[in-house]
């Protein structure tokens, strides 16, 4: 196990492994110990003060403000691999790690919300929106890049583990940027060409634009702060979180079209953005002619008229019940190989598992 000597930022110390519980509130104090700490970082202290005031507020508006279940998963995750027994330090750098991911998410999602030409983001307007932001948001998000090596190298830089945690986000953001090409390149505005949405192409995007990053990584990182770094713990950590990862974004494809904006905080776009969507995708695997003739016409553009036209044609198709089956077939093919594996306890991926079926946002 690692346990070395990196003072506590908030002053707690306690070297001896307990039940620490991890709540949000502690998660949300660990933000404000990084971003104070980035904020006061030697160059960015040296600019002008509204420099700095407004790297405050845009981390603010963009790293703290979704759901925090990437972050909380590495806490949670090094809980379960060690039955609670958790030292204050291992809970503050899995927390940290957290925050990294979630410092990643804010990167990726402010640069998606301009490609994908969104309009709103967690409940406000998505931050290329703000009126005295606009394209400065592409600085914005490289910004939010650098602030996770910075922040890394303070809090794992003499870690023996160091090169392999520079390695797993450098990775992390590699496949995530090739997902999003394949997501971006798929559907191009203002020419549909079906062919491109086949279920393998559908698969490769969601699994690199999302299923790592959202889910391999936050375990990895839980591995890592546990001392857990055995090929066989990633492989067998890679294989489900990869599944789970697929049908995360199946759900988010879903939810586009069938969710409540006010619920899950943004205002679905994959329909007009002409994306190779799950949904888009079991339409045409089911569609008759005339189906498909509205498909071709209709897809991809950028008027309720021609929207409604798309929805209707799911809603002959039923593809919210075939969506529901999926759902539970995913859910019950997951929890069985969970049960399988002998290699990492059960509890590790149950628990991010419980948190995504079903959800509504
Ligand atoms: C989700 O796609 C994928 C991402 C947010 C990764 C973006 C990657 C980059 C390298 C920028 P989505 O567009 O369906 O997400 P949402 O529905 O949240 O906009
Ligand atoms: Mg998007
Ligand atoms: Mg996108
Ligand atoms: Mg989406």
């Amino acid at each position: 196990m690692y346990v070395d000597t990196v003072t506590i930022t908030d002053g707690q110390q306690n070297n001896g492994a307990s039940k620490v519980v991890n709540t949000k509130q502690d998660f949300m104090k660990v933000y404000r110990v990084l971003t104070d700490e980035l904020l006061s970082d030697e160059l960015i202290a040296g600019q002008p003060s509204f420099s700095a005031e407004y790297m405050r507020k845009m981390l603010d508006y963009n790293v703290p403000g979704g759901k925090l279940n990437r972050g909380l998963a590495v806490g949670d995750i090094l809980g379960h691999l060690q039955h609670d027994e958790v030292t204050e330090q291992q809970m503050f750098e899995a927390n940290v790690l957290g925050w990294c991911i979630e410092w990643l998410q804010a990167f990726f999602l402010v640069a998606d919300d301009i490609m994908d030409n969104s309009i709103t983001r967690r409940g406000q307007p998505c931050w290329y929106r703000v009126p005295e932001v606009g394209l400065v948001a592409c600085n914005d998000y490289i910004i939010l890049e650098s602030c996770i090596y910075r922040i890394l190298k303070k809090h794992f830089g003499q870690k023996p583990y160091y090169g392999l945690l520079l390695d797993f986000f450098h990775e992390t953001t590699h496949q995530t940027a090739h997902g999003q090409l394949l997501d971006i390149t798929t559907a191009p505005i203002g020419t549909v060409d079906l062919s491109k949405y086949t279920e393998d192409t559908y698969m490769r995007i969601v699994t690199f634009k999302t299923a790592f990053y959202s889910f391999y990584l936050p375990v990895v990182c839980g591995l890592l702060v546990g001392g857990i770094s055995s090929d066989t713990a990633f492989s067998t950590a890679k294989e489900i979180c990869i599944q789970m990862g697929q049908y995360f974004q199946i759900q988010d494809d879903y939810l586009d079209c069938y969710g409540n904006p006010e619920v899950i905080g943004k205002v679905g776009t994959d329909i007009q953005d002409n994306k190779c969507s799950w949904l888009v995708v079991q339409a045409l695997k089911r569609a008759n002619e005339a189906q498909l003739n509205i498909i071709k016409e209709h897809y991809g553009k950028d008027n309720e008229a021609s929207i409604q036209k798309i929805k209707d044609v799911y809603v002959e198709l039923d593809l919210e019940r075939v969506f529901k089956e999926y759902e539970q077939a995913s859910y019950e093919k997951l929890s069985a190989e969970i049960s399988a594996q002998k290699e990492l306890p059960a509890e590790v991926f149950t628990a991010l598992l419980k948190k995504i079926y079903k959800r509504q946002k």
